[in-house]
């Protein structure tokens, strides 16, 4: 196992967005290894012995391999420093961010999982609809008068929580129907080095390099 980087994902998940985009906006050197979802490469043995639940995204690192999206940002925000919270406070607070990300806005992936992959009916939809709007609302009152989900500055929280809801549209769900989330977004669309999952996501195995110092990336989305 090489000891630099090395994530497995695909270019249409979004808990491969998350760690994908942490490390382009932190301008970290790694390898993408792309897992064919479509295929079913993720329930191929070799996969299997990297990530047992069959999914993406997972992280190789130094001979550690870490697995569930969030656990990525956790150890990555760790072993590297950036966007780490600015206290021991904020630290706790953005995994606790990140813990109750995966039990709601998890409904926003599903909803639009189940718009774009997967033909339900509407009571299935009616279920799980209205909790991906809960949370949404719930991050959008979080995050009245202030930018950040944690502190001052852009965490793991900001990008675990953004990096699930990206598809949002693709579920229906408008995000202008919530304006300090809308708002939150647009700060973090300028950050330096960020891009949409379509255009931050190879669909190949790829080495990728530092981000090139340049516009930030609001001309870019
Ligand atoms: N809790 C996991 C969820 C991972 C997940 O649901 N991955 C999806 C893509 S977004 C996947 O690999 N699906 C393939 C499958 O279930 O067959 C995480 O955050 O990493």
């Amino acid at each position: 196992m090489p000891d630099g980087l090395t994530l497995y994902g695909s270019f249409t998940s979004s808990s491969t967005y998350k760690p994908m985009l942490y490390l382009a906006l932190s301008g970290l050197p790694f390898s993408f290894r792309t897992v064919n979802l479509k295929n079913g490469v993720q329930r191929e043995a070799a996969y299997l012995a990297v990530n047992r639940y069959g999914q993406v995204p997972a992280l190789r690192h130094r001979g550690l391999t870490i697995v569930q999206s969030n656990v990525i940002l956790d150890y990555l925000a760790r072993t590297t420093g950036h966007f780490e919270g600015a206290n021991e406070q904020d630290r706790w607070t953005a995994r606790e961010w990140l813990s109750w990300e995966s039990d709601a806005i998890t409904n926003v992936a599903k909803v639009r999982h189940f718009s774009r992959f997967r033909q339900v009916g509407p009571a299935v939809m009616e279920h799980f609809r209205p909790p991906a709007e809960a949370a949404l609302s719930f991050v959008d009152a979080a995050l009245g008068g202030r930018e950040w989900l944690v502190g001052n500055a852009c965490t793991i929280a900001d990008i675990g929580c953004w990096g699930r809801m990206v598809f949002m549209a693709e579920g229906g769900l408008d995000i202008n129907r919530w304006p300090s989330l809308f708002a939150w977004s647009e700060r973090i669309k300028a950050m330096h080095g960020f891009a949409l999952p379509y255009d931050l996501i190879p669909k190949k195995d790829t080495e990728l390099g530092p981000a090139a110092p340049g516009p930030t990336a609001s001309a870019q989305s």
